[in-house]
């Protein structure tokens, strides 16, 4: 693949999001592929009620009838999967690990779709071919030989179907730990851990029917023209109706400014478009806990003025009285803050924070979306729960047209966690599992991410299983989690393509190559559909449509059933007849989890089905069985703060976020259009008041160093200076790259997350200028 812009350049975008731009990309990316005539009608297939789940994100579909759901990056996703590149044997013979080490993540992906079982050779420091069988008898024997079962972990990556999911976490317990370290704990744990203290579930509480009916949308730190493109055909239509839509977000991101769907004919023909956003308001990094807070003081405070006038409530005190516990405490807190420290920790003045709150206060329906914007900072969950509680003090939970939409990343992940992908399972989940499958579930809490990499640097994990994903570089602090995989005895990726993860290897390592759910998937003749569950629980069929990129790849679903089979037998779990008709692993899962009574005949039903969510109908499963106010004090303590003691003013606050194309730590090409950035990846957005204070100007090259407190060195080097709207004292710049900036023990509060946007970093001149 070219390059996507042959000159690096940076030039601001002026034109709606999607639109015509984006047709030209689909044309663009297909070519590059060179995705087969045939595998085009693919992507027509998407989204649709007979056709594949998209890889691409977990925003729901329109069912059970709508038309071709264009998107842009789903078209990239499913290409990426479809291309006609391949990594075989002979690739792997002649490309030793280390001169692979030395090509970019943007080149390891050209080399397309792996074909063969392969293991590690040091000898030759190549991959080489190895017979499946082999490779699970190799997986049992570690296995087996490790003294603790704790001293393996099995990381999931969120596009593992929840067969797949359900028949790992079952292996994996069984074999005895819970050390399931996942993506969504640098997603959305926060959401995960922060919303069940408030209303009792961590899930979103609307469905997209509640789009239809809601007056008002804020969007908290996402960036859907980008990441959940389909969002975007949602919001257009709000936005006609007459809905107010707020982004709330330290950058004005343009996709959110204009819109021309690539589904309207006269929108595409006459260059028309829909205006999005009403209103931009801009915090700092990390400020949404104080500006929710001064928002949620705002609607109290006119709520005081409203009962003096006698006129009605701003407070909806029915829902209040009915369904909430320890609002007094709540608003007392609210009373007592000061409004100086909630301006200055939000970076957000008076009038905006009115001009939010009164947008708030005066809708009647409204939906609250988030992303990674609120949930990677020191502070994300309580900056949730803040959010949670400012819905509630309006009624705004529970009710048609109102609700928490939290939107989650990879198309599964939040299917894995409802079937078991969860390092801290409750005791009546492993109670229910170990009855139906007649075994005692380990209950000691197991490894998420970030202390598994600790575990592996300390010699207490020896074993690293991967079902997709690409642990080596979503992972923080990039050098010390390297040498924790490499201080392995074993490590196994059940993969797609190759990645940086597949050479950053233990002592032995496993490449399994598997099926993409845009293939077809035969067992014993008999094609096999695979569900999934959206951002907003909707549980439904998909069914590949593509010829397999490879005669000899295996489903994720049979790879696990394999791997149990080999290290645990089958006395307790036919595996291998499970791998043969999935609809056997659906039985089970009814069985074992909450939810799914009569699992196969629900998803038969075109669209599938809605997996019920206590607290959209006002169920309460907390320790109160209200849902919770929770006051919170907001921290003037954080190691921000601490940077700056140290350094000043110079210290900036960089978030990593997405370019527009990526996936992920999978890099598709170097534009990110709606930024206007082209051709290149290492780049840095800055106010220009702050370059103008540290004596630097755009256009330079910086290097980046973070302030820690451990006595390590972390830098990331070579990145060009772009001047951008962004709040004073804030830098932005893309992930993977920045990753090793990123302390391991940066987390937020209460979920474990790294605070991938929150990383108080100084630029430096570059000591030398990329060429
Ligand atoms: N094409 C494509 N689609 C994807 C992905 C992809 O990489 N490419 N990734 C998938 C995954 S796993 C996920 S989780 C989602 C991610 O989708 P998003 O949640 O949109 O994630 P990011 O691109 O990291 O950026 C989030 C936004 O948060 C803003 N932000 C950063 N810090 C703050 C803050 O402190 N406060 C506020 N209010 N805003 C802030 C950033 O400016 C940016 O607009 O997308 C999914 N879909
Ligand atoms: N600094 C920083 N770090 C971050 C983030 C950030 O915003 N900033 N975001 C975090 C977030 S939100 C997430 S979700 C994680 C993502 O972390 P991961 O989920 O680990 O990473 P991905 O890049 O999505 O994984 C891509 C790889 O998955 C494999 N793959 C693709 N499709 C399939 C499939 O169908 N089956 C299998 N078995 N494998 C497949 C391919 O080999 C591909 O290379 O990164 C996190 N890390
Ligand atoms: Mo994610």
């Amino acid at each position: 693949m070219e390059k996507s812009s042959p000159k690096p350049r940076i030039a601001p975008y002026h034109h709606p999001a999607a639109g015509w731009g984006a047709l030209k990309q689909v044309a663009i990316t297909l070519f590059k592929e060179k995705v087969p005539g045939a595998d085009y009608r693919a992507l027509l297939r998407q989204n649709q009620p007979d056709g594949f789940d998209c890889p691409g994100c977990a925003w729901p579909d329109r069912t059970p009838t709508s038309t071709f759901e264009f998107c842009e990056n789903g078209v990239k996703a499913v290409a990426a999967e479809a291309t006609a590149r391949r990594a075989t044997p002979a690739f792997f013979a002649r490309n030793t690990v280390a001169s692979l080490m030395r090509q970019s993540d943007y080149e390891l992906e050209q080399h397309g779709r792996l074909t063969e079982p392969m293991a590690y050779d040091a000898a030759s420091d190549t991959y080489r071919p190895i017979a499946w069988s082999d490779a699970y008898v190799l997986i049992a024997r570690h296995l087996r030989a490790l003294p603790d079962p704790d001293q393996a972990a099995f990381y999931t990556s969120g596009r593992a179907s929840n067969e797949a999911a359900f028949a790992y976490q079952l292996f994996v317990r069984m074999y005895g730990t819970n050390n399931f370290p996942d993506c969504s704990n640098m997603c959305h744990e926060a959401t995960s851990r922060g919303l069940p203290a408030t209303v009792g579930i961590g899930k979103g509480t609307v469905t997209l029917e509640d789009f239809e009916h809601a007056d008002t949308i804020l969007i908290f730190g996402q960036n859907p023209a980008t990441n959940h493109p389909r969002m975007l055909g949602e919001l257009r239509a709000c936005a006609r109706r007459g809905a107010t839509i707020v982004s709330i977000n330290p950058l004005r991101e343009r996709g959110l400014e204009r819109f021309a769907s690539p589904q309207s004919p006269v929108e595409m023909l006459t260059l028309t478009d829909t205006r999005i956003a009403t209103l931009f308001i801009q915090p700092r990094l990390g400020g949404d806990l104080a500006l929710l807070k001064g928002v949620a003081k705002r609607v109290l405070e006119w709520d005081d003025e409203a009962v003096a006038r006698g006129d009605g409530r701003v407070l909806d005190v029915d829902f209040i009285r009915a369904h909430t516990a320890g609002f007094d405490a709540f608003q007392a807190d609210l009373r007592a803050q000061d409004w100086a420290t909630l301006e200055e920790e939000s970076g957000v003045p008076r009038a905006s924070i009115d001009a939010l709150a009164r947008v708030y206060a005066q809708g009647r329906r409204v939906i609250a979306t988030w992303g990674m914007g609120l949930t990677q900072h020191k502070d994300s969950v309580a900056a949730i729960r803040m959010l949670s509680n400012l819905m509630m003090m309006r009624g705004n939970i529970g009710r048609e047209g109102a609700g928490l939409c939290p939107v989650r990343g990879h198309s599964n992940v939040q299917g894995n966690r409802t079937v078991g992908i969860e390092e801290k399972p409750t005791a009546a989940f492993l109670d229910r599992l170990g009855r139906v499958f007649d075994f005692e579930p380990p209950r000691r809490h197991g490894h998420d991410v970030v202390e598994t990499i600790q575990a592996m640097r300390e010699g207490r994990i020896k074993v690293f299983v991967s079902l997709g994903g690409n642990f080596a570089m979503a992972t923080p602090d990039t050098p010390l989690t390297w040498e924790g995989l490499r201080a392995c005895d074993l490590t196994v990726h059940i993969a797609t393509k190759l990645n940086r993860s597949h050479l950053v290897h233990g002592r032995e390592a496993l490449i399994l190559p598997t099926l993409g759910r845009t293939e077809i998937d035969l067992q014993d003749g008999v094609p096999q559909g695979v569900t999934v569950e959206d951002s907003m629980s909707m549980v439904h069929v998909s069914y590949g449509r593509n010829t397999p990129a490879s005669a000899h790849l295996m489903s994720e679903t049979a790879i696990v059933a394999n791997m149990a089979h080999a290290t645990l037998g089958s006395a307790k779990v036919d595996w291998l007849g499970w791998a043969r008709d999935y609809a056997r692993v659906r039985d089970a899962i009814e069985l074992a989890v909450e939810g799914f009574e009569d699992y196969n005949a629900r998803i038969a039903r075109p669209g599938g089905f809605h997996l019920r969510v206590a607290s959209r109908e006002r169920e309460w499963k907390t320790p109160t069985g209200k849902a919770n106010f929770l006051p919170r004090p907001i921290s003037r303590d954080t190691p921000i703060h601490r940077a700056r003691e140290q350094y000043g003013e110079r210290v900036m606050v960089l978030m990593t976020t997405r370019s527009h194309d990526q996936y992920n730590t999978t890099v598709y090409g170097l534009d990110d259009r709606y930024r206007g950035v082209f051709g290149q990846r290492r780049v840095v957005f800055a106010n220009r008041a702050d370059l103008e204070m540290l004596g630097l100007r755009a256009g330079e090259w910086v290097d980046m160093t973070t302030v820690w407190d451990d006595g390590v060195e972390r830098r990331a080097d070579g990145f060009l200076l772009v001047e951008y709207d962004i709040p004073r004292g804030c830098v932005g710049a893309y992930y993977p790259e920045t990753n090793p900036l990123v302390p391991l023990s940066s987390v937020a509060d209460g979920c474990n997350t790294p605070t991938s946007k929150s990383i108080p970093v100084l630029l430096h001149r570059a000591q030398a200028v990329p060429a």
